[in-house]
């Protein structure tokens, strides 16, 4: 039997590792100690040892950073770095971060809360931290130039102000913005209401992740920081799937999302099996007046959206951005559409003098889900994840919401796949198949053209199975 604090005692702690040997201790003997941390698996919550209580929030792939109680001020320590960050097993990515990962950890607060946050700049070249969407004094809110001096390389800042309104928020550089962001500098923070609030209903699961972007040509390491839209891997939490961990929860469980979106597009969030409100933006929660059920909530660039659901639905359900080539990986060429194409002759011809020619996507691009192609090194497929029955044929912005009847309550570790009951799941038709009944227009085009295009004779090829290659 283990219980939620000891789970955090056993598994959060052991990637947890303090880097004070690598920074002169003299130079921080009055600063809290960073803390670093090593893996990019879901950490489970940081329940909090001290200050006021709060239910603590579960980052997708992350964790939140402890603090140090000084005299009533809660103290962290952030540290702008490099950082090598798993995208997905088989691929590494070299990125900017916070405390050894991308993005850097949450930061959880109660309303009220005086902050004081020390920010070590180990990268090659100035930054700042802007804290995205919240109520500070003009001099902490992190534009260097505008509002600072940029911290330099080598030196420390520290920011200090109260947390005046509980939300969703974010925090990142204002400084060389677009390769610090490209890089993957950005990270979540949680003001927690102080009490209860009647707008932010008490919930049993609390996750949290950011949405990000960055363009990381297959086979290299580091993102293209110029590129202005045109990426080509679509995370959450500087992952994508099928490294993205699931979102286990109870059956009966009300549960909230918050999601920030730090790329450069919008992301329509979609939730299967489930309806949810939003019941929190950029402003804070929302008037319980303004809010309706959807199943999908578009999340703009530089906003927070949380939404709130009761899980009642057993089962594995996916939960993902619309924008379809959101959920795929790097192409590593531009593929032109070949459904419905015949080359059968032609391949032929290619492949006396090509042995190892492949046509691709003549039936669709499924066929790419399941196909063992070979990737340069440190590349993800551009479709991929197995699920039990059979190739998921995603990538990027997906992951699945797992909703189960025996998770024990504060239990955040993947129960597996759903087994679902017998005779609830779709099957093959196999008895006669009768001729289609076709409906044939009376009207036709309201404001006919008056002149007709030559006839075009089209021939429709018909999938027959998967023989015939
Ligand atoms: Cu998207």
């Amino acid at each position: 039997m283990t219980s939620r604090r000891d789970f955090f005692r056993n598994a959060g702690v052991a990637g947890v590792a303090l880097a004070a040997a690598s920074v002169g201790r003299a130079a921080l003997a009055a600063l809290p100690e960073p803390v670093i941390m090593d893996k990019a698996a879901t950490q489970p919550p940081l329940v909090p040892p001290s200050g006021r209580p709060y239910n603590p929030v579960v980052t997708l792939n992350g964790w939140t950073l402890p603090w140090r109680m000084a005299n009533g001020v809660k103290e962290f320590h952030l540290v702008a770095e490099p950082v090598v960050r798993e995208i997905a097993p088989g691929m590494k990515a070299h990125l900017w971060g916070y405390n050894g990962q991308s993005p850097g950890p949450t930061i959880e607060v109660v309303e009220g809360d005086r902050v004081r946050i020390f920010v070590t700049n180990r990268l090659p070249e100035h930054t700042t931290i802007h804290w995205h969407g919240q109520r500070i004094p003009n001099g902490m809110d992190g534009v260097g130039g505008l509002n600072q001096p940029q911290i330099p390389v080598g030196k420390t800042f520290v920011y200090e102000f109260v947390a005046r309104r509980p939300g969703t928020f974010m925090y990142h550089p204002h400084a060389d913005e677009m390769t610090q962001m490209a890089m993957g500098m950005m990270g979540f923070w949680v003001t927690h209401p102080k009490g209860r609030h009647p707008l932010i209903d008490p919930v049993d699961r609390d996750f949290c992740f950011l949405l990000n972007a960055f363009d990381i040509d297959p086979g290299s390491y580091t993102p293209k920081v110029n590129t202005m839209l045109d990426f080509n891997l679509w995370m959450w939490n500087s992952r994508a799937f099928p490294g993205i961990d699931s979102l286990n929860v109870r059956l009966g469980d009300k549960v909230r999302i918050r999601m920030g979106n730090l790329t450069m597009t919008n992301h329509p969030i979609h939730l299967h099996g489930h309806e949810f409100l939003v019941t929190g933006t950029d402003g804070g929660p929302t008037p319980k007046s303004t809010r309706w059920y959807e199943v999908t909530t578009d999340v703009a660039v530089g906003q927070m959206r949380q939404i709130e659901l009761l899980a009642d639905e057993e089962g594995d359900w996916a939960f993902h951005c619309h924008k379809s080539h959101h959920t795929m990986n790097a192409m590593g060429h531009d593929v032109p559409t070949m459904i419905g194409v015949d080359h059968r002759k032609l391949v032929t011809q290619i492949t006396d003098l090509v042995p190892d020619y492949m046509v691709m996507g003549e039936r669709g691009m499924a066929d790419m889900g399941e196909m063992e192609m070979p990737l340069p090194d440190n590349t993800l497929p551009m479709m991929t994840g197995t699920g039990p029955y059979g190739a998921v044929e995603m990538g990027g912005m997906f992951t699945v919401f797992k909703v189960r009847r025996d998770q024990k309550p504060g239990d955040y570790r993947d129960p597996g796949w759903y087994k679902q009951p017998a005779g609830t799941q779709a099957y093959e038709w196999t008895g006669p198949l009768a001729q289609p009944a076709r409906f044939r227009s009376e009207g036709g085009q309201s404001m006919p053209a008056s002149r007709q295009g030559p006839e075009m004779e089209m021939k429709v090829r018909k999938p027959t199975g998967h023989s015939g290659h």
